[in-house]
Parts: structure tokens; sequence; C-alpha cells
């Protein structure tokens, strides 16, 4: 800490970001000490960090507003009005985990896994997280959840391709001739990538953006490639179709470091630019330039971001994309390949941090997330008890009604770990207050960046808010689990949470915590697969994978069409594709109740192309109702071109109490799920919109 010296009477401490954002920030934290307790009184990025470089988005920004937010639940409340309602009363923590406790025993008794954890990344810290609380659902042998929720479609698409998730570095893009920019706002969601991103401009890149919307990012780019969502698997397939047409091919690194040329070669020749551009609502020279430019302009960086995998094809449209950079040989230099994630490059200890051996050869079910509104209208796998932290189910989680009416059950037991009354907490039995970043110890790792880091307390608790490890600690002992890994402390966790071999084999937890940031053991720079060494089966870049064959799905990347364009009998009653893509301002639902940042959002709104709004009498500023068979929301129409025609856009997630019809985008989304990796297809979704 002594880069950065405090002045008399203050201290600055090491902190991270725990939001669920790509850019993992180092955060230096200024705290006071006012009538014996401590004081955060300022927060900013760390200079020295390589990718923060000294700042922090405008989000984030706000953290002690935050904090200090005088809506804090800083007690636990016991539900008395109805669920849904949002009326409570406060109780002692005694009281609350005694009942608690006494209940889950009971519904366990009969069967554990009638009791469900629901958690995904309010925080992305590995210790808040699930380190505690996994421990926990194991020992109680508790359903298991699928954490599918965002990335599970890349993701696996990823393993079958490249074999992990990896890719350029942060740092690297800036030295690339071409960025594209696919499927990512990177302005609203990876701001320090953009950074970089302008440093190539600079430096004379080309930046392209592929997204249905307008974006702040692709206003900033030189080119704009507005497909309609869902169909960013043709859009590669056609790329590669002129890639392979053209001879524009490094056959040396396709010899030695990929599998399946051939057939990847037969599905590509079935995708030339006329139908891909029909399929795609684009132009077939948009298809030609574009596999032109990522042909000659070298190397070439591609950015992909988890908004094009929300859709029934998003697996196989990630595995096209993540073909292209062996076709091409970009993968030979640092700033050439494809980014989606980074998250595999740091191995978390899985075994010794959540402790699989509680479940002493149990094997519970396994709950989708991202079908939670199914899952708890099903009646032969009765779910009797649903334990949230660290997520805010009923405004994020697909087909809201369903979710809703879910949560609604009087016979469901709900407790809901929180900082905050959330749409979700409005239906808790229980309502336990949780600690934000600046008041708990944790330890990160980055899906964007090659560095792991801590974070350390700026600040005691606020009233008698407790870290999620504590709230399962404490639990556990109500329950009677004796086991010593529940009396671990949380730096003991933090200490646990990275394996000891391989990128991580040098971090120490208290060498991390007292420098804030360690970059992970790789070589400098870092250009993972230039050799080939993919960390696939066959070790190569598998366009063909066995493994896909083996479960019955085609082994070569495929175009699979959106399900709600491939019905035609729905798209023609419902006209409009809906994207409901991250709000600049918000992330997911966090940061929706902090005024500053809501007012700077504004209010709900659907951007609407001119056309599509003539045809239906629709002005700027009217109030329009968006809606499908599965439900309905009401916003202010914003006419503009940033919306394609045939595309609405609603940013998203807002909190459904805080908007004037008290609901959000994901009334009218489904819990279909992709074809690759079990993940939901928020942007697979048709509409129609009328004025009020
Ligand atoms: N400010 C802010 N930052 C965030 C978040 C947030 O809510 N707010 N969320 C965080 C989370 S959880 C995640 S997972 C990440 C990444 O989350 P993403 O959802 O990938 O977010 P974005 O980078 O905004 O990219 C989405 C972009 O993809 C576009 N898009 C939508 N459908 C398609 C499609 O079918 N094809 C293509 N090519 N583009 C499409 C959208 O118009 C949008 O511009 O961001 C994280 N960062
Ligand atoms: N329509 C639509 N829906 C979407 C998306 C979209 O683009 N469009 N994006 C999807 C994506 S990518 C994701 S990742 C999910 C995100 O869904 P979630 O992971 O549920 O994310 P948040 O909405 O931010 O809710 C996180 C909650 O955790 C709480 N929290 C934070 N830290 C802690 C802590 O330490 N302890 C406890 N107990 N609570 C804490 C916060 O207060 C917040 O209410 O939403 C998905 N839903
Ligand atoms: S939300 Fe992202 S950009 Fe903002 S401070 Fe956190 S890690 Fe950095
Ligand atoms: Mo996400």
């Amino acid at each position: 800490m002594t880069a950065h010296a405090a002045s008399p009477g203050e201290e600055i401490v090491r902190a991270a970001c725990p939001h669920d954002c790509p850019d993992t920030c180092a955060m230096l934290v200024t705290v006071r000490r006012e009538n014996g307790r401590r004081l955060a009184v300022k927060i900013a990025g760390d200079p020295e960090h390589p990718t923060t470089r000294g700042a922090l988005c405008t989000k984030v920004s706000r953290y002690l507003e935050r904090t200090y937010h005088p809506e804090r639940l800083l007690h636990p409340l016991k539900r008395i009005g109805r669920k849904g309602e949002g009326r409570f009363v406060r109780v002692g923590w005694d009281e609350a985990l005694d009942d608690i406790a006494a209940r889950l025993k009971s519904i366990a008794a009969v069967d554990p896994q009638r009791i469900v954890p629901y958690s995904y990344a309010g925080t992305m810290g590995l210790v808040q997280g699930e380190a505690m609380a996994l421990r926990f659902f194991h020992r109680l042998g508790a359903s298991l959840l699928d954490r599918t929720i965002c990335a599970t479609a890349g993701a696996e698409a990823l393993a079958y391709t490249i074999g992990t998730r990896t890719g350029p570095a942060m740092e690297a893009f800036a030295d690339a001739k071409l960025v594209i920019l696919w499927g990512t706002n990177a302005i609203a969601s990876n701001l320090h990538l953009w950074s970089f991103v302008q440093q190539a401009k600079r430096n004379g890149a080309k930046l392209v953006a592929i997204d249905p919307w307008r974006s702040d990012t692709a206003e900033k780019c030189h080119q704009h490639i507005a497909l309609l969502p869902g169909t960013d698997g043709a859009l590669a397939l056609g790329m590669a179709h002129v890639l392979i047409r053209e001879g524009w091919l490094d056959r040396d690194y396709i010899e030695r470091y990929t599998l399946g040329f051939e057939a990847l070669a037969a599905r590509a020749a079935e995708f030339p630019p006329a139908r891909v551009a029909e399929l795609c609502g684009i132009t077939a020279a948009e298809v030609e330039q574009l596999a032109r430019d990522y042909a000659h302009l070298r190397p070439a960086a591609i950015r992909l971001n988890y908004g094009m995998q929300r859709a029934a094809g998003g697996g196989n449209a990630v595995r096209a994309v993540a073909c292209l950079p062996a076709l091409a040989g970009h993968w030979r230099h640092p700033a050439g390949g494809v980014l989606l994630s980074s998250s595999g490059v740091a191995e978390v200890d899985a075994a010794r941090l959540y402790r699989p051996e509680l479940l002493a050869g149990r094997r519970p079910r396994t709950i989708n997330m991202s079908a939670i509104g199914q899952a708890l209208a099903n009646a032969e796998l009765p779910i009797e008890a649903l334990i949230v932290y660290n997520s805010n189910p009923v405004a994020v989680a697909p087909d809201s009604r369903a979710v809703a009416a879910g949560f609604a059950r009087e016979d469901l037991f709900t407790v809901v770990l929180e900082q905050f009354q959330t749409d979700t907490a409005d239906y808790a039995d229980y309502v336990l207050p949780a600690t934000t970043q600046l008041e708990h110890v944790d330890v990160h790792k980055s899906y964007g960046h090659l560095y792991v880091l801590a974070n350390n307390p700026a600040i005691e608790p606020l009233g008698e808010a407790l870290p999620n490890t504590e709230i399962f600690r404490r639990l556990a002992a109500k329950m009677g689990f004796a086991e010593p890994c529940f009396a671990e402390s949380d730096d003991e966790l933090a200490a646990q949470a990275f394996r000891r071999d391989g990128a991580t084999a040098h971090v120490t937890w208290p060498r991390l915590k007292a420098a804030g940031w360690q970059r992970l053991d790789v070589p400098q720079p870092y250009a993972p697969f230039a050799e080939g060494a993919f960390p696939t089966p066959s070790g190569r870049c598998e366009f063909h994978s066995q493994a896909l064959a083996d479960l019955g799905l085609d082994p070569v990347p495929n175009y699979v069409p959106p399900a709600e364009v491939a019905d035609p009998a729905l798209a023609a009653r419902f006209p409009l594709a809906i994207i409901s893509p991250p709000a600049r301002n918000f992330l997911n639902s966090t940061f929706v109740n902090v005024k500053s940042l809501r007012d700077a959002e504004g209010e709900p709104t659907l951007q609407i192309h001119p056309q599509d709004a003539a045809a239906r009498g629709i002005g700027d500023g009217d109030r329009v109702r968006v809606f499908n068979d599965r439900g309905e929301f009401e916003l202010t129409a914003r006419v503009t071109d940033r919306a394609r025609p045939g595309v609405v856009v609603a940013l998203s997630i807002w909190w459904k109490k805080l908007a004037r019809d008290g609901r959000n985008a994901n009334e009218v989304t489904s819990q279909r799920l992709t074809d690759i990796g079990r993940a939901p297809t928020f942007y697979d979704c048709r509409v129609e919109v009328t004025r009020r």
C-alpha cells in the first residue's frame, strides 16, 4: 500500500469490483475513522493495475452511494404480508435462523432435494459466491443448481471447439489491425477493453461492430453490420465460405493444429453470401467485405460477448465464430484470435472450496436456473424451499409471469439473502441482510483479463448485515452440521480458492491480499494457441467435435435459426424481434435502485425504427404495450433508426417495482433453452407492439 499514500488519518484499502463484468477492476478505497467506526470516503480504480488503469465505470464510481444507501437491508426481516407485497417485520438473527433451520430440517427429513439453492453472480467473489454456500447445500443433500443463466451456451461451445475459455489478452487488443466487436456493446459492458480498442483505432485499426442495434459502441466503429438477432452462426459460416472460396487460409495452421477442415468446408459451402444475406437481413457485399478484411487486416481480434449466444442456436453460433481464427491463422499473434471469456485460465480448486464429498454418495437432482418458472410448477419433483443469494430471479429470469407465480406459491418456503429489498426479496418468508464488497473479504478471478485480485474489507458491516459465508456458517450450526469445514474463516476460504498448479501456482493469499492483484503465470506476450496446443480431446481446434457427435448433436458448426423465427405462424402473429441488452448505468438488475444511476437511464424505453413505428401509429414518447403469448409490459417509445427494422430494443434489467407498470422485459422472454449449454434464449423472442 505504499504507492498510494493516504492523507493523515486516512487509509487506502485494496479492493476488487465484485460485479458480473469482465473487467474485474482493482479498486482503492479511502477510509477514515469517524466516531470509532471506519467510513469509506472515496473509491477509485487502481492506476497501476494494467487493465483498470485508474478508472472505474460510472456505476461503480457510485459504489459508496450504493453501500450507504438509506434502503440498505440492515436487519433480518420476516414476512407479514402476502407474498410479493413486500410487508415485513424486523426479527433477531437467532429467531430467524432457528425458524429457518427448523423448516429446512422438516423438509429434509422427507427429501432434502426439495430444498433448492438459487444463486448467480451478484458478487463474482469466490468466497461470498459459493464457498460456504455449496458446502452447506452439499451437506444437506439439497438439489444442485445448473447455473446457466448467462454464459453456458458460449462456454460449452468454446470447450467443444478450442477446449477452454481464453483468447487474446485485453491489453493486446491495442495491437490488432482489425477489431470485430461481435455482439458486444463494450462501452457499456466492457469499458476497459474499449479503451484498448480505441488505442488500436488510433494506430490505424479498422473497427467493425456486428450487432442488431446501433449501440454506443457500434456508433463509434468504422462499420456496423446490423444483422437480425440470433443469425450470427450464418454470418460466421458465410465468412468461412468466402475464406475457403478465395483460398484466404493459413493452410499450415489448419494442417497442424485443426481437426475436421473438410467437414467445415462442406458445411460452409452451404452458406454462400447471398443466402447468408437473406438469413441475416444484411447485404451479400457486407459478408464479402467482412471476410476480405478478416483475411487481410492482420492480426484480427474478435471480441465476442454473451449477447450473441442468447438465441436457440447460440452454441453453434459461438462455435462457428471460434473456428474463424484457426482458418485464417490469427491465433499466431498475441493480438489475434477470439475472446469470449478468459475465465478458463485461473482454475478454481473446486474440490477444496466446495467439498463435493459432503454429498456422501448422494446424487441429488439438478435444477436448471434458467427454467425456474417451470421447476416451481412441477408437482412431480416438488420444490418446497428456495434459498436465494447473489441473484434477483423475479426480475432477471425469463418468462417472469411463470417465475412470479412460482415464487407466490403459499406452500413454498423462501429465504432471500440480500443487500436490498428487491423484487425477489418481496416474495421471501425471511430476508437476511448481506454485506457489500466494502464490508467483507473476498478473492476474485476475471473473465476478461489475466489477473487475480483480493478484496480487503474497508469498513465494518453496516447494521446487522453479515457476509453470506457467515449466514451459512450460522445456519450450518443450527442444522447441527459439525464438520470442521463449516468453521473456516473467510481468509481460510480465500486461501483455498485457486489450484496450486498451473497459472495460479504462485498465488498465495497473504501475498495477494497485500498486493491487491497478481498477474496469472502465463507467458507475456500471451498467444495461447500460436502453436496449437488446444486443450481439446484431439489437442487441435475442433471444427469437427466427436464429443458433440457422441451426444447426438451436430459435430460441425451449423446455423440453427432463432426458435421464434423458425415457427412461421408465431413469427406472423408477432412480427417484431425484441432484444433486452444491458443498460449502461445498470449491472443486470443491480444499481437500478441507485437514484443517480436510474435518473441517468431515465425510464424503461423501447427503441423502435421509424418504419415500424409509423406502421403502428406510434410516435416518439408514446406509451406502448409490448406483448406476446407469455405476457406484456409497457414502456415509452423512442423512435430511432438505432433500432433496425424488425427489431425493437428495451435496455435492461429494470426492477419491476421501479417501472411504472410494475413489469419488465422478462414478461415476454421464454424459458426455451439453447442448442448447447442449456442456457436461456432472452434474445430469441417475438412480440407485437401497440400504442397504449
Ligand atoms: N453496464 C453493464 N455492463 C454489464 C452488464 C450490465 O447489465 N450492464 N452485464 C454484465 C453481464 S452479466 C454480462 S453477461 C456481460 C455481457 O453481456 P452482454 O449481454 O453480451 O452485453 P453487451 O456487451 O451489452 O452486448 C450485448 C450486445 O449484443 C447485441 N445483441 C443482442 N442480440 C444479438 C445477436 O443475436 N447477435 C449479435 N451479434 N448481437 C446481439 C445487443 O444489441 C448489445 O449491443 O456484460 C456485463 N457487463
Ligand atoms: N431480459 C433479460 N434478462 C436477463 C439478461 C438480459 O440481458 N436480458 N441478462 C441475463 C444475465 S447475462 C445475467 S448474468 C442474469 C443476472 O442475474 P443476477 O445474477 O441475478 O444479477 P442481478 O440482477 O445483478 O442480481 C444480483 C443480486 O445479488 C445481490 N448481491 C450482490 N452482492 C451480494 C452479496 O454479497 N450477498 C448477497 N446475498 N447478495 C448480493 C444484489 O443486491 C442483486 O440484487 O440476468 C439475466 N437476465
Ligand atoms: S462494473 Fe466492470 S467496469 Fe465497472 S468497476 Fe466493476 S469491473 Fe470495472
Ligand atoms: Mo451475464
